[in-house]
């Protein structure tokens, strides 16, 4: 289905991009996967598209995924996002965030497919970003918690692409992954210029700290449900895997 029949006021119009990043700008022409509400895939548009926000305010919504990465100590690893990034630029967040594209291997209607798809994506991007080879993180460890819907702000405040407040949730439905593994880092200085270890105290004081900014997801997590499933990481999490609801925020 073509996305132009299914959205016939979609913008596709050339949005100024330059002045940004030309590997970001590059990245933008990706393929992800266009969604209805309930996580179905219905088509599929490029990442510039679907993060425009004409777009988004249309209806249209795509496929993500959060990766949250723990040591043997069990501290998960954070990166803070390039200055490059178009989106969410010098902002701390979860080890590594991305879409699944539609691409051979990445693609799945519903679960359990779609976490297969997922897990995919991730093993890709957690190369791309920070240099993690797959081998140090097999698919088989990966485990999917569960998906939550991110909302757009019902009052109106980010109909314009550049009024969009920092803050704001792009609207997408976010599959969230834990893995355990301890792996080399080589970082890909285009996507994030820092890392850090941090068990949960640790955490806690950086969120207190108001010098540094994090993204709204990783916020809306650790506000959720991020604590209390990292306290079960090596007993109990089995009650908290593969939710079939997904969670709307
Ligand atoms: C987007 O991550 C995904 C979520 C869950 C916010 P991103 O902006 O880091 O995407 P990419 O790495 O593809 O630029
Ligand atoms: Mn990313």
């Amino acid at each position: 289905e073509s996305i132009l029949r299914l959205f016939p006021e979609i913008d596709t119009a050339s949005v100024a991009l330059e002045g940004h990043d030309e590997e970001q700008i590059r990245l933008m022409d990706e393929v992800c996967i266009v969604l209805d509400e309930d996580d179905k895939p219905i088509g599929t548009a490029s990442k510039k598209l679907c993060h425009l926000m004409t777009n988004i305010d249309k209806g249209l919504l795509h496929r993500a995924f959060s990766v949250f990465l723990f040591d043997d100590q069990n501290r998960l690893l954070l990166q803070q996002r390039a200055s490059e990034k178009i989106t969410f630029p010098d902002m701390w967040t979860n080890t590594c965030c991305s879409h699944p594209l539609s691409i051979p291997g990445e693609t799945g209607s519903t679960l359990p497919e779609s976490v297969e798809g997922v897990k995919r994506a991730a093993q890709r991007k957690l190369d791309h970003e920070l240099g993690i080879k797959k081998e140090q993180v097999p698919i088989e460890n990966f485990r999917f918690l569960t998906r939550i819907h991110y909302k757009a702000p019902s009052d109106g405040q980010w109909g314009e692409h550049e009024s969009k407040p920092a803050d704001s949730h792009i609207p997408e439905v976010d599959y969230i992954l834990f893995i355990k593994a301890n792996v080399d880092l080589d970082i890909n200085k285009n996507e994030v210029q820092d890392t850090k270890y941090v068990s949960p105290e640790d955490l806690k004081s950086l969120f207190a700290d108001p010098k540094l900014k994090f993204t709204p997801w990783f916020k809306l997590i650790c506000e959720s449900m991020l604590f209390e499933w990292w306290a079960h990481l090596d007993s109990g999490l089995e009650r908290y895997l593969d939710e079939q609801e997904i969670r709307r925020m």
